[in-house]
């Protein structure tokens, strides 16, 4: 397989992290292409536990060339802090190993107030519950075309003028949250003084990457969050600011969609999602919480604990045709162990009719109620199997279900975090 981009078919934290590591040991180049320091990827390699935010997975394995997309958010500041915990565990990553695109734009400490500041001034029930790591706001003032980029770091001169454009929009808004305003000449400073800390990672990625295709490298894209936090196909407005389908990889980084050859989708075994929103199949009962405390569902980046429910097939359906899923990696089915029975959700039913997708209206997606079929579960582990012949019948014909319920195969089958516990399963 040339090149693969992996994303998240479920709200994210379906265990991509693992994946994307053991895909990166065939890959020569790997991609983060939209979202920032919002994600959480654990790798486990050799007893060690990495926990990257940012960075692509690949930075942890010698000989790769990690590249950061244009479609991330950058937070200078938190690259450079994520550069330092991987050093203090013994991985040095300098620019020959690391390289972003000059046209990525930054997130500054006023997009993360102003996250933080909005979430707090929310009521509860509408909190969208974002990492409150900035990201919303400073896709807002890409968007906006106000936006100061990795590039605009390295032309001291054009500086000033671009950083009062954007504080004409973000004072303006702070008068009116009632918070002090952004002196440009201190942020023109601190901008200053960041810059060369990372543009010796600036890169013409677009170039770098179309090099790296025609020279028959492999390159691996990794998305980060799920397809259903796509802020155009997830479910808005509980969404991420950035679209996690797997097309992203392609305007995310500036290679043509003609490069990519596989999309491998991960799904959990059953459903969670972290922060606030419609979710059909949650389980707010024992069986929730048996799920939460097994899976050890709590989030990488912020700690918070994440809501859990049984396997939605309607879901899983569907961002297989939004992102064009060639295959799916199951991920964490051993949390599913010593049931009696399992459910797995195969529609909706909405005021009464029955449908086989999401609704696009956030009223029905609140309202939909997930019409389930039953199944038998195992009582032996799957924990750390690694051949189909090591699992039980009944988690066999589970998960031969699920393909059939999405219309998709299973590729690959994770039953632990550690690298070597994965089916290959076609
Ligand atoms: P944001 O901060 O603007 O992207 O938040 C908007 C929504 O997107 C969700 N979101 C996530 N959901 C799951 N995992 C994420 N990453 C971390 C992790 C989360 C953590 O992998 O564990 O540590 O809490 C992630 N990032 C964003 C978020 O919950 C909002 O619903
Ligand atoms: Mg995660």
């Amino acid at each position: 397989m040339a090149n693969v981009v992996v994303v998240g078919s479920q709200w994210g934290d379906e265990g991509k992290g693992k994946i994307v590591d053991w895909l990166s040991e065939q890959a020569d180049v790997v991609v983060r292409f939209q979202g920032g320091h919002n994600a959480g990827h654990t790798l486990v390699v050799g007893g060690n536990t990495y926990k990257l935010s940012l960075l692509p997975s690949g930075v942890v394995r010698p000989g790769k060339l990690s590249v950061i997309g244009n479609g991330v958010v950058l937070d200078p500041q938190a690259l450079l802090d994520e550069l330092a915990r991987l050093a203090a565990q013994g991985v040095v990553v300098g620019p020959e190993r690391l390289r972003i695109a000059e046209n990525t734009p930054l997130i500054l400490p006023l997009h993360r107030e102003l996250d933080a500041l909005r979430e707090n001034a929310t009521v509860e029930s509408a909190r969208i519950g974002t990492t409150k790591r900035g990201i919303g706001p400073a896709y807002e003032d890409k968007v906006g075309r106000r936006a100061i980029r990795l590039v605009d770091l390295a032309e001291p001169a054009t500086l000033p003028g671009k950083v009062e454009r954007l504080l004409a929009h973000h004072n303006l808004i702070r008068r009116g949250l009632g918070v002090p305003e952004v002196d440009a000449t201190t942020l023109v400073c601190e901008l200053n003084a960041i810059a060369p800390k990372v543009l010796p990672f600036m890169d013409r990625v677009w170039d770098l990457l179309d090099r790296a295709r025609r020279e028959g490298k492999k390159i691996l894209f990794e998305g980060a969050q799920g397809a259903l936090l796509d802020i155009d196909h997830g479910t808005y407005p509980f969404v991420t600011s950035s679209n996690t389908v797997a097309g992203a990889a392609s305007s995310g980084s500036g290679i043509g969609p003609g490069a990519l050859d596989y999309v491998l989708g991960i799904t959990k075994a059953y459903t969670t999602r972290v922060g606030g929103g419609p979710f059909p199949t949650e389980l707010t009962d024992a069986v929730g919480k048996t799920l939460g405390e097994k899976g050890r569902e709590f989030g990488v980046v912020t700690g918070r604990a994440r809501r859990c429910g049984w396997f939605d097939a309607v879901l899983v359906r569907q961002t297989v045709r939004t992102c064009g899923i060639h295959g799916i990696a199951l991920t964490k089915l051993d949390v599913l162990d010593g049931f009696t029975e399992l459910k797995v959700c195969v529609g909706y039913k909405v005021d009464g009719k029955q449908i086989d997708y999401l609704p696009a209206e956030s009223g029905a997606q609140a309202r939909a109620e997930p019409i389930y079929e039953t199944m038998e579960g195992w009582q032996d582990s799957t924990a750390g199997a690694r051949s189909w012949a090591d699992l039980p019948a009944e988690a066999v014909k589970y998960v031969r279900r699920v393909e059939e319920l999405i219309g998709c195969p299973v590729a690959v089958l994770s039953t632990s975090p550690e690298r070597d516990d994965t089916i290959l399963v076609h």
